[in-house]
């Protein structure tokens, strides 16, 4: 940055013009002397870059005012110590170029401004030095921006790391996995236009030389609700109207489609097919190619269109009652082409929509469905095809990612390096199923990082011999034993009430609830609730306490969407299917399995369970990504909507957490290059040990021996005032030896 000097003849004044920090200089006899507002006022106008500097650290609304002087600035990335804050800008400020990522490649974290890269390459680097696993975890709520920092995230290791030595297709594979997951997997919705409706867990895979050579993708709980219901101004699955608008004519009349959304039930719902922000056309171009970049045959493709193509015809199969009231199949088109998509016989595929098959006394017994049944399974079944779909997806793309060198030796060494793309905690009027299943898994992942962050805080301050101070925070433990726990837990309980069908609704669910629970501070229902409270909740309801606030859920649909029934001469029907892919999604050995499938919760808590556990198998990073406004609008900061998302995201605990005992902390050999200038022991070289250079810097700085302690490898700074007075010391340094040199330059000439 050029520091234009003007020399103006008042008296001893010289006013020094700098770009961004105005400032004085006085000419003395003895030198250049700067009296500077220039540091602070910098401070000032941008911030600090890392929250524990903040003088007020417990304030949440000097939090606040620090993100919002930094977003005013085009600054969305601050941190707090190694945790990275994210603030959507909502427009694209050119900062993920290749240039950038050199920027940050092999540079300390502190020496660079607070970047997703700076994270991504530290990372990286100590995947690769000390040989562990890794785990990057970005949460946020939905359009905070976690599938960009996500794709961001790839896209940096796809381009810095070195090309394996074989398999060099593994770097495209991961990154056109992206756009086949968002087809099937994301949404338009309220919140986002391109919303994930899948939680995803990614593995990258790298050989000892760095380079990445394999991937794994786990998923969570697919929204599978949207493929036959979306509420207003929603969506459904990006994929229909993208295969609708970019379809090739042969293809759709292959298929049986018309162009026009308009004429699928299952996607006129919302009233919203076009997206100005979207480009489904394009979309789908990127869409097709990627499917080729992994691995998919044309004869795959075709066979995956008709599976999306046979929902949608699915989806527009009518019924008319009879003269007994029994659904009689009124669509034959539609029909016949799902006859031939899915490759089953139309009259058991008619007899499957209208009637349910029970067996008893070992006998089959065949019950015509009314009106309101046979749509019930035809909507189960397309929502069991189209998620069935998406998970053999999943399947699918790990095949095509798995590393092809499995045998070879230098598969045995290889890091792991994870990303964690998961639903954000969410609130919305109306709180379903769907939310309570969300809303648990935040209780669980914040409750891991809490854990860790203060783990890995003691586990610091014992290795450099800093006597640990224990912080308070809350332990959201008790909310996850209320959801989780055996027996009493609320999805033991919703289980029980699953095996009584027939006997259990929804509404003996909460009655069990109230029963079982009770008094218990994180849970509330009309019934349990004192006369105030009462109003605000409805018969139907129970509230839950979550560490980010309280969410009201309406227990309609529990117990339906928690069994998750799909009737059995559907199943039949579908595994006689001659489409290769609901071939694997529907097996046989499912029709004689006597054991009762896991309930949907259960599932979700087993693979809860996992994915905790594989998160602490590694070393953890974070990135808290936070939405600035819900109009999805450029440079909007709503201090509401902020200051929830503060709150739920844990950051002023973190912050506490990181700032219970020193605001600050530095490896010795880094803090001495850094302020070795500003003591004539230290400069230009100090030749002893880095430890006794810094003892004998900070003596000559003034520090107070309450304001730092002396760690085995690190100095630990209290206050961010200490910090900041040697920072500001730093910069009038530099300051005036930069002016010197232009006066003595000036007067020269
Ligand atoms: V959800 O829980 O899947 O609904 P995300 O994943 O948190 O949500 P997403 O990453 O999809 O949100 O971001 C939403 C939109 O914000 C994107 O489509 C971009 O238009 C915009 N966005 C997000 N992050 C950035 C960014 N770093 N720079 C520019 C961004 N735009
Ligand atoms: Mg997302």
């Amino acid at each position: 940055m050029a520091l234009q000097v003007e020399l103006i003849p008042t008296g001893e004044i010289i006013r020094v013009v700098h770009p961004h920090r105005p400032c004085k200089l006085a000419l003395g006899s003895d030198g250049v002397r700067v009296t500077m507002e220039s540091a602070l006022t910098a401070r000032d106008r941008v911030g600090v870059q890392d929250f524990v500097l903040l003088e007020n650290f417990t304030s949440e609304a000097a939090f606040i005012e620090n993100l919002r002087r930094r977003f005013r600035e085009n600054l969305i990335y601050t941190y707090i110590g190694p945790v990275l804050v994210s603030v959507n800008p909502y427009r694209d400020l050119q900062i993920y170029s290749r240039q950038h990522m050199e920027r940050y490649r092999g540079v300390s974290f502190y020496k660079v401004p607070p970047h997703l890269f700076a994270v991504a390459d530290t990372v990286y680097r100590a995947l690769r030095t000390e040989r562990r696993d890794q785990a990057v975890m970005i949460s946020g709520e939905s359009g905070a921006g976690k599938t960009e920092a996500t794709k961001r995230l790839l896209q940096f290791y796809a381009e810095t790391c070195p090309a394996p030595e074989r398999g060099g297709a593994v770097r495209d594979r991961l990154l056109q996995s992206n756009p086949v997951l968002e087809a099937f997997g994301n949404a338009k919705t309220l919140r986002n236009d391109n919303s994930s409706r899948f939680g995803k867990y990614m593995d990258v895979q790298f050989d000892f030389k760095g380079a990445p050579v394999g991937g794994h993708i786990l998923s969570y709980l697919l929204e599978k609700s949207r493929v036959v219901h979306q509420n207003h101004g929603e969506r459904n699955f990006h994929v229909f109207y993208q295969l609708l608008e970019g379809g090739e004519e042969e293809t759709l009349r292959r298929l049986g489609l018309e162009r026009n959304p308009q004429s699928y039930l299952y996607l006129v719902k919302g009233q919203c097919a076009k997206v100005s922000s979207i480009n489904d056309k394009s979309d789908w171009k990127v869409v097709r190619k990627a499917l080729t970049v992994i691995d998919f045959t044309e004869d795959e493709v075709e066979d995956l269109l008709s599976v999306v193509a046979s929902v949608l015809h699915l989806g527009n199969i009518h019924f008319a009652a009879d003269e007994e009231s029994n659904a009689q199949v009124t669509t034959e088109n539609q029909l016949k082409y799902l006859t031939r998509l899915l490759g089953v016989e139309g009259s058991t595929l008619r007899e499957a929509l209208t009637h349910r098959k029970i067996i008893a006394k070992g006998e089959e017994l065949l019950s015509p469905l009314n009106l309101e049944q046979a749509a019930y399974a035809r909507d189960a079944l397309s929502k069991a095809v189209y998620s069935r779909t998406f998970t053999w997806l999943v399947g699918k793309i790990n095949r095509s990612l798995a590393s092809k060198d499995v045998e070879s030796p230098s598969w045995r060494s290889t890091t792991v390096l994870g990303l964690l793309d998961i639903y954000g905690f969410e609130v919305f009027q109306h709180n379903s199923f769907e939310q309570f299943c969300i809303n648990y898994c935040n209780e669980k992942l914040q409750q891991l990082f809490i854990e860790l962050t203060l783990k890995s805080e003691q586990e610091e301050y014992e290795a450099e011999g800093i006597a640990w101070e224990p912080v308070q925070y809350f332990n959201n433990k008790i909310i996850c034993d209320l959801v989780e726990e055996k027996f009493k837990g609320i999805i033991s309980i919703l289980d029980e009430e699953c095996l009584r069908p027939g006997e259990a609704t929804d509404l003996t669910f909460l009655e069990k609830l109230e029963d079982t629970i009770k008094h218990h501070p994180h849970f509330l229902t009309h019934k349990l609730a004192d006369q105030q409270t009462r109003k605000s909740l409805g018969r139907g309801e129970f509230r839950l306490l979550h560490y980010a606030g309280e969410v009201t859920y309406s227990v309609t649909g529990f117990l339906d969407k928690n069994n998750d029934l799909l009737f059995r001469n559907l199943k039949e029907t579908m595994c006689s299917s001659k489409n290769p892919i609901m071939g694997q999604c529907f097996d046989r050995s499912e029709l004689s399995d006597k054991k009762r499938p896991e309930t949907v919760a259960t599932q979700f808590k087993m693979s809860l369970l996992q994915l905790v556990e594989i998160l602490k198998s590694k070393e953890p990073a974070y990135v808290r990504c936070i939405k600035p406004n819900d109009s999805k609008q450029p440079g909007r900061f709503d201090e509401v909507l902020i200051r929830h998302q503060v709150k739920y995201l844990g950051l002023m605990e973190n912050l506490r957490v990181r700032r219970a005992g020193f605001a600050y902390r530095r490896k010795y050999e880094a803090f001495l290059q850094r302020y070795k200038s500003l003591c004539p022991e230290t400069w230009p070289t100090w030749a002893g040990r880095p430890q006794d250079g810094v003892a004998v810097l900070v003596r000559h700085l003034g520090y107070k021996p309450e304001e730092y302690k002396m760690g085995r490898t690190k100095i630990f700074i209290r206050f961010p005032k200490t910090l900041f007075a040697t920072e500001d010391a730093l910069e009038v340094r530099r300051q005036s030896l930069a002016t010197a040199t232009k006066i003595q330059a000036a007067w020269r000439g």
